[in-house]
């Protein structure tokens, strides 16, 4: 291969989770979940922001995720077509109220598991690897309800036997694993990782952490079972990676910036890699009045089972300025920052910077030394079926070109890099925005934002673009 900047084996592919594809929120003994109640369009990022959500469906709601794009029963179809991109991997989540409807049942639903046995067959059929995330924004509705979802040490356990009843029914099915999709979300969103909403209260950060650390247990047990059940197996933990500039080169900025940074990037993957909680954390709980409840063995797990890498989803840097009273906010971003004068932004506002992703993995392995996935990064934008039939997305396929180009610095540079899975290889409903009209995929999926459309699959101008990245291991781009 001529010029490639990638290693040989690397893990090309495209990334989806359970709730943002499948539909079928009713079948098969499903449970209702969390992303279940989550309604779409403009309320959606509402509720996420809400302190007093009550997880009630209402009445003449539309909740998109009770549809999807129906990968329930099209998996087949969809699957074949990443096939013919030439994935090697591709990154799916279990939805957990499949396999344990309400999360509290003494057994698993056999009908669950089958389901995902038929998937897994197809991925091998075609020869691409599953990569799991065990936990993606999904966790039965009975115990956000009745349990406080995280902030209940019983979850622990309850996602303890998930996670034995996963690993020893696909054991020989799935070698590559993840606990949380992006456990360090909640620090702003807590109800997609932890089933539950915050106040700006007291005990604010005191609820956080503590269901923090219940995650971090559960976590460790993960890791600990899959040594034992699946030696050949490797597990990781997945954190949103943003790097966090200052604003300027005054210092006071450059330390918030600092600060920001280890809270955001590193909290979680420190407590996942190093097998600790870092020294700033702790400073960070003295002065906030956060005690937590640690019981005995809980610190030896953690520090006992560290995770084999590193899953990432790199979006977005941001740039942060101590007073911002006087600067323009980013107000699309996911973080709370100022407005960086060299970026442009995504229709949605989040602001794109291909350089940051270099930046953000290098930082990375410095830190942690382990391999590094980026299993989720994309561009959410509005496509056009032109009069043809043809979807020209070429904005998509820039996007995509330069962050695989900073991707392959990063690997010249020496970061360790297992693989890429683009976020959204096949559109779906969007998370932040219960959109379907924030569209990720190579493959166009024919659904509206009104529930309307035929569901048909319909490839992209970048499908083939993307085959011919996987073709020449990176090297046309
Ligand atoms: C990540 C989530 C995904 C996905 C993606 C894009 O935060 O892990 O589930 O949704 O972001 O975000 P959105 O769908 O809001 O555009």
């Amino acid at each position: 291969m001529t010029n490639t900047l990638f290693p040989e084996g690397f893990l090309w592919g495209g990334a989806t989770a359970a709730n943002q594809v499948e539909g079928g929120f009713n079948e098969g003994n499903k449970g209702p979940n969390m992303a279940d109640v989550l309604p779409g369009g403009k309320e959606r990022l509402k509720v996420l922001k809400q302190a007093d959500f009550d997880f009630e469906p209402k009445p003449g709601t539309h909740y998109p995720n009770h549809e999807a794009i129906d990968f329930y029963h099209r998996y087949k179809e969809d699957i074949a077509l990443f096939a013919e991109m030439g994935f090697k991997v591709f990154r799916m989540s279990i939805a957990w109220s499949r396999i344990f409807p309400k999360g509290t049942e003494k057994e698993p639903n056999e009908e669950g598991l089958a389901f995902y046995d038929r998937v897994f067959d197809e991925l091998h059929k075609h020869n691409i690897e599953p990569v799991v995330t065990i936990s993606h924004y999904e966790m039965p509705l009975h115990l956000v309800k009745e349990y406080g979802g995280w902030k209940s040490r019983e979850v622990i356990g309850f996602f303890d036997q998930y996670v034995q009843a996963l690993f020893n029914r696909f054991k020989n099915k799935v070698k590559y694993w993840m606990t949380f999709n992006e456990i360090n979300s909640a620090m702003h969103f807590p109800i997609m990782s932890m089933g539950f909403t915050i106040n700006d209260g007291n005990d604010k950060y005191q609820e956080l952490f503590q269901a923090f650390h219940h995650q971090f247990v559960a976590s460790s047990m993960a890791v600990k079972h899959a040594r034992k059940i699946m030696p050949e197996a490797e597990i990781g933990c997945m954190i949103i990676a943003a790097p966090i500039y200052s604003y300027d080169s005054n210092p006071e900025n450059v330390l918030y910036a600092l600060q920001e940074e280890q809270r955001f990037n590193y909290f979680a993957g420190d407590v996942h890699v190093r097998g600790e909680y870092p020294a700033f954390i702790q400073r960070f709980f003295e002065e906030n009045n956060v005690k937590l409840d640690i019981r005995e063995g809980d610190l030896e797990l953690i520090r006992d089972y560290t995770v084999d890498y590193v899953g990432l989803s790199y979006y977005m840097s941001i740039t942060q300025k101590k007073n911002k009273e006087d600067a323009e906010t980013a107000a699309g971003n996911l973080l709370e920052g100022v407005k960086n004068p060299f970026l442009k932004a995504s229709d949605w506002g989040w602001e794109i910077d291909a350089t940051g992703l270099r930046i953000i993995l290098n930082k990375l392995y410095d830190r942690y030394q382990v391999p590094l996935f980026v299993v989720e990064n994309g561009l959410g934008a509005y496509d056009k079926v032109e009069e043809d039939g043809s979807i020209q997305d070429d904005y998509r396929i820039d996007y995509l070109r330069t962050h695989i180009l900073a991707m392959g610095e990063a690997v010249q540079d020496g970061v360790e890099l297992m693989g890429y899975t683009s976020w959204g290889c096949i559109d779906l409903v969007s998370m932040s925005s219960g959109e379907y009209s924030k569209r990720y995929g190579f493959i166009y999926v024919d659904k509206h934002d009104d529930g309307s459309g035929t569901q048909e699959r319909r490839k992209k101008k970048s499908f083939d673009w993307y085959k011919q990245v996987i073709e020449t291991n990176g090297a046309a781009l």
